[in-house]
């Protein structure tokens, strides 16, 4: 046969854009109840520990669960995280959250602000700031206190990916195959 070397080269090209489609294995996107308990979003506690606590991603929701006749959870601009005064509600706000079971997405990859808007309560401490990292590969890197259990969870979270290889080597044999013949 003249192309001897022709059906290997086009495995290797099926592999390594299935390895390319394949994305770095990462956990799943994390949800953060921000204060880590019920109703967490509340007076009397230091957000500052909390945000420190946690590692934050692109993808990551932080849940804000409060009683929202007594609080908000108002996304605002540094300035106004650092000032608390949004001027009646209109200074320096992006968004405002009012449910009492706010999900906010951190979609991009910078610092968040989020204070409550009632009278006080922000310059009372009720006020965080978390950093969002890009996910994988972004160089941040798992949090340090990640446990590390090679027996029980040795299956990484990439059912995605898996399942491209599932059907993408199947196919590869078979386009292997009819290029043997
Ligand atoms: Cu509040």
């Amino acid at each position: 046969m003249a192309a001897s070397h022709g059906p290997s080269s086009l495995l290797l090209v099926a592999f390594a854009s299935l390895m390319l489609l394949c994305p770095v294995p990462r956990a799943g996107a994390a949800e953060h109840v921000v204060g880590d308990v019920a109703f967490g979003w509340d007076s009397g506690i230091n957000y500052a520990t909390w945000a420190q606590e946690h590692t934050f991603a692109v993808g990551d929701v932080l849940v804000f669960q409060y009683v929202n006749t007594q609080h908000n959870a108002y996304e605002v601009t540094e300035s106004t995280y650092r000032s608390c005064d949004t001027g009646g509600g209109g200074n320096g706000v992006r968004v405002k959250y009012t449910s009492g079971y706010d999900r906010v997405v951190l979609a991009e990859a910078r610092e968040y602000w989020f204070i409550c808007d009632f009278p006080g309560h922000c310059l009372g401490g009720m006020k965080v700031a978390v950093n969002v990292s890009t996910g994988a590969g972004g160089g941040v890197g798992l949090p340090p206190n990640v446990p590390l259990t090679p027996n029980s969870s040795a299956a990484p979270p990439a059912g995605g990916c898996r399942g491209w290889m599932a059907w993408g080597l199947p196919l590869g044999v078979l386009v292997f195959m009819n290029w043997a013949r």
